[in-house]
This record gives C-alpha cells, structure tokens and sequence, in this order.
C-alpha cells in the first residue's frame, strides 16, 4: 500500500496542535460585527502591552493605499460601515477589493487602520463601548492562549474578512513583489538534534534564505504542504505561489526531531522548534512542529506544519 495525501496527513499522529485557536475563531465568527470590531481592538490594545507589532514594514502599503486614501476621506458613519461590512463579508467593492489581497496586504491595511483609529482620523470604537457577554467570554478565552496562538487567532480574523473569494468567480489575486533570496553569504545554517536528512535541513535553511526557486525543488511533482488549521496545498506551482505570497521573512528555528523509516522506502521525520513571524519578530516564538514524509528519492511527498498545543509538545516525537 502506498501513500497517499489523506494517509500522509496521518503521519505522527500523536502531535497535539492548537485546538484552541480554531475552536475560538468559530466563537469569534458568531460574534455580531460591532462586536468583532471591538473585540479586536481591545484585543489588540491588551496584547500591545506585552507584545508590540515589530515590524510595520512587514507589509509594502502601497498595494493598500487606494483603499486606504478612499476610507481616509470619508465619514466617521462611512468608515464604521466600512469596517462592519468586512467583518460581515458584505458584496461591497471595497470587501472585494479586500479579498485580492495576500494576508500580509490585509494586515497592513488593517494595521494602518489601527493606527488611524488612534490618531482620530479613522472612526475609533465608541467610547465606553461594552462587549457582549459573548465577545466578553471569548476575550478571557484568548488571555488564557499563549502568544503565538494569540497572534494565530488574531491573523485568522483578519484573513478571514472581506468578500468570500470563492464566491468572485475569476479574479486577479494582489500580491506583493517576490522577496530577492538572502545572498549565499548571509545565510544562516540550522542544526536539528536528532536529524541529519540533508531534505529537512535545505528546506529550513532555504525557507529562512527566501529562496524558494530552489526550496520548491525538494518537492516531489505531487508534493504536497499543509499549513497550520488548513487544507493542504498540492503540487509544486500551487506550493511555490504560497511560498512566494505567504512566507518571505520567517524565521525557522527547528530544535530536535526524529526520523524514522516509513513503508515501500519513505521516511517520515518529525521535528519541532520555534517559528517568528515578521509582524512580531523576536517577541514571539510559536511552538510549531513540521511532520515530513520524504519519498524514495527524498523528495518532500508532504509536509505538514502545525502549531502546537503548548511547549510540552515541543518535547513530543513519539509516533
Ligand atoms: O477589525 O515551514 C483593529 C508556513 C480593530 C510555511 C484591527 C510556516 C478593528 C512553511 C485593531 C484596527 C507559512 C506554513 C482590526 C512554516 C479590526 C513553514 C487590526 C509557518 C482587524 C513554518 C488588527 C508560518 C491587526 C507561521 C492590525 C506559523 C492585527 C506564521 C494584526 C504565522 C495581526 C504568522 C497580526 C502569524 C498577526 C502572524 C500582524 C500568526 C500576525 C500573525
């Protein structure tokens, strides 16, 4: 029997993710959007005391700015509209706008808005403004998260908004310009305890290098990558395009892992380490493990990347 996408997933089966980041961004979306709004800028102004945005180049603004410049000469009225219709995925131009965009655009826009929220040029929250029991009860959940999957829910929720692409027929996808790859000697080399496979380590040092021309090339044709809370994505172009659009500037920073033999000649390696995003840098470590299936030819079949339930799991490489 060989393996297929649905049994690869099925590799270290005893990795315990975040379950609670999905389960609270299902609480989240029953929220009504006045709500939601609140609930994330309260949200955001808590988790600003501990951890701070690093980054706020992180996104290249100019892929917003027409959205952003059209939102900044309206109405406080208008601008609560607008930001009520993309919690509530209204059929507006601007939540169709907003579907184009890359996470990282969203973001951005969102950040700016933020601080427009704080400057006065924006519509801010009502003053005094009181969550339902409801959003209240999913706040206290959130405290209780560790920062990186404060961060994780936080992003969902912004991903999440705008016009449901699926519903836009064919449109063009916005993203920003290809990152250049670090320069060979720039680079920097992990070392993973327990783990020698010359695939796991190019492939963490290639991420970390932004040079996915030749990251993609530890892909099998076939090759699939599942990332955190979603499906996987399949085939080389369709990994490539998220690698280009969604991964500039990670920083991986496996630590220990194991491998082990699989059937009819694959291996499966599992290793777990920590992750930094470029939003936030060095103040926020995620505990992540990635779970390989490498073929015969040492090709990545699969892997999958998950965000782990606590730091104990980081300790976790039974199978
Ligand atoms: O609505 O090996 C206001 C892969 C209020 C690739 C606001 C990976 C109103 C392969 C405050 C204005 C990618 C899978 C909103 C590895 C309102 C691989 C604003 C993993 C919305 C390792 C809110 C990568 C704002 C990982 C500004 C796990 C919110 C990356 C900003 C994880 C939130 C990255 C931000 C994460 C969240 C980034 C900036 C979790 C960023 C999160």
């Amino acid at each position: 029997m060989s393996f297929t996408l649905d049994s690869a997933r099925n590799i270290f089966p005893n990795t315990l993710s975040a379950d609670a980041v999905p389960a609270l961004t299902a609480r989240f979306n029953q929220l009504s959007a006045e709500d939601q709004l609140a609930w994330i800028w309260f949200a955001y102004l808590e988790m600003g005391k501990s951890i701070t945005v690093a980054a706020p180049g992180a996104a290249n603004m100019q892929f917003a700015e027409l959205t952003l410049n059209e939102i900044k000469a309206m109405s406080f009225q208008e601008q609560s509209q607008v930001m009520c219709d993309l919690a509530n995925r209204a059929d507006t131009p601007i939540c169709r706008t907003y579907a184009t965009w890359t996470p990282n655009i969203k973001l951005g826009f969102w950040y700016k808005l933020g601080e427009w929220m704080e400057q006065g040029i924006v519509a801010p929250i009502p003053e005094g403004y009181k969550l339902s029991a409801n959003a209240s009860a999913v706040l206290q959940t959130l405290r209780g998260l560790d920062s990186g999957q404060q961060i994780t829910v936080l992003r969902n929720t912004v991903v999440d908004m705008g016009f449901d692409p699926a519903k836009m027929g064919s449109f063009k996808r916005v993203s920003e310009p290809v990152v250049p790859p670090t320069e060979i000697s720039q680079r920097t080399k992990v070392t993973i305890e327990g783990v020698t496979s010359p695939t796991v380590l190019n492939y963490m040092n290639l991420l970390n290098a932004n040079d996915f021309d030749e990251l993609i090339k530890l892909f099998a044709p076939d090759g699939a990558l599942q990332p955190p809370f979603r499906a996987p994505i399949v085939g080389k172009d369709a990994v490539l395009r998220f690698f280009k659009e969604e991964c500039p500037n990670l920083k991986l920073a496996p630590e220990r892992g194991v491998s082990e033999p699989a059937e009819e000649g694959y291996t499966q390696i599992k290793v777990t380490g920590k992750v930094q995003t470029p939003w936030f840098g060095a103040g926020v470590g995620m505990n992540m493990s990635w779970r390989f299936l490498l073929n015969p030819e040492n090709k990545i079949f699969f892997v999958a990347i998950d965000l782990l339930a606590s730091p104990k799991e980081l300790l976790n490489l039974a199978r």
